[in-house]
């Protein structure tokens, strides 16, 4: 009898839970939220059924969600694994041709697949595709000095028009074309940044393994302005790995992009609790 009881009692929490989402359902219809997957936030097989579930939830309920993954992790392991050394310079891999292949195939091969066959699992439509595709990312070379690395120059985002109109969840590799021929590994950030921005996104969900953006002493800021972050980096509140992060985040807003969060994406169901309840996640940044 008690355990029937608090069985009861679950079921009208989640009950609740979904009623309380109707704002946030409403608000969100028809936004185009950009969600960086980063490496360091793919965990374990349950993380990325729990993701994926989440995905597809979002565009059950009308969002048109795009899913911009990296990879540094799984990189780094085949390299090693294929002993081919890697260095980086400020946060960026210095990319040769044969490092360039190794890139290529892990990210295109293994781990974009790997995060569509867990959205369609998951009843989802997902369509893996790299910055190659229909021209949605064109590159120049970054800095010399890195090799094929490159920097978003030309985006054409249509092919994800038309896939929104089917129903179709995108999920891309950081990868670009050169205007020659070449392919150009992008920083997943970058890539996600610059995807957002040629979207005019509603939101994008930086989802890495910490907390947010945090103060001077330690705490989570829950809400920033563009300015707040170029004072806190000035001062060297914000340093070190969260750079590229709050960076990003810049850029994407100067673009047109309404707000970016950094979350902890290795929490559950971080992506629902950022965009469907009161609570929030991360830290949200607008201008
Ligand atoms: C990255 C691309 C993958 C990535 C790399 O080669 O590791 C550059 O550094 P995370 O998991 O988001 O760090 N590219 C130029 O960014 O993965």
């Amino acid at each position: 009898m008690k355990k029937q009881t608090a069985m009861n009692r679950d079921w009208i929490a989640t009950a609740r839970t979904l009623s309380e989402a109707l704002p946030y359902l409403q608000r969100y219809e028809g936004a185009i939220v950009v969600v960086k997957f980063g490496g360091h936030a793919m965990t374990d097989a349950e993380g990325l059924r729990t993701f994926a579930r989440d995905i597809v939830l979002m565009r059950q309920v009308g969002v048109n969600p795009v899913i911009v993954h990296g990879g540094g992790p799984m990189i780094n392991e085949m390299l090693d694994k294929l002993q081919v050394k890697s260095d980086f310079v400020r946060g960026k891999r210095v990319t040769d041709e044969a490092t360039m292949d190794v890139v290529e195939m892990v990210l295109s091969g293994q781990v974009n697949k790997r995060i569509v066959a867990a959205i369609n699992e998951q009843g989802g439509k997902g369509v893996g595709l790299s910055g190659k595709d229909a021209n949605l990312m064109v590159c120049r070379q970054d800095d010399p000095e890195l090799g094929l690395v490159g920097t978003p120059d030309e985006m054409d985002t249509t092919i994800l028009h038309s896939m929104f109109r089917s129903d179709i969840i995108p999920v891309i590799a950081p990868i670009g074309m050169g205007r020659e021929g070449q392919t150009f590994n992008v920083n997943g950030d970058t890539a996600a940044g610059a995807i957002a921005g040629a979207l005019r996104a509603d939101r994008l969900l930086l989802l890495t393994d910490v907390a947010g953006v945090k103060d001077g002493s330690g705490e989570v800021v829950t809400a920033l302005t563009a300015q707040q972050i170029r004072d806190m980096t000035a001062d060297g509140t914000i340093a070190g790995g969260m750079i590229p992060k709050t960076q990003t985040a810049l850029d994407a807003i100067e673009r047109g992009v309404r707000a970016v969060v950094i979350l902890d994406g290795r929490a559950p169901n971080a992506v629902l609790l950022e965009l469907f309840t009161e609570h929030g996640a991360g830290s949200l940044i607008r201008a």
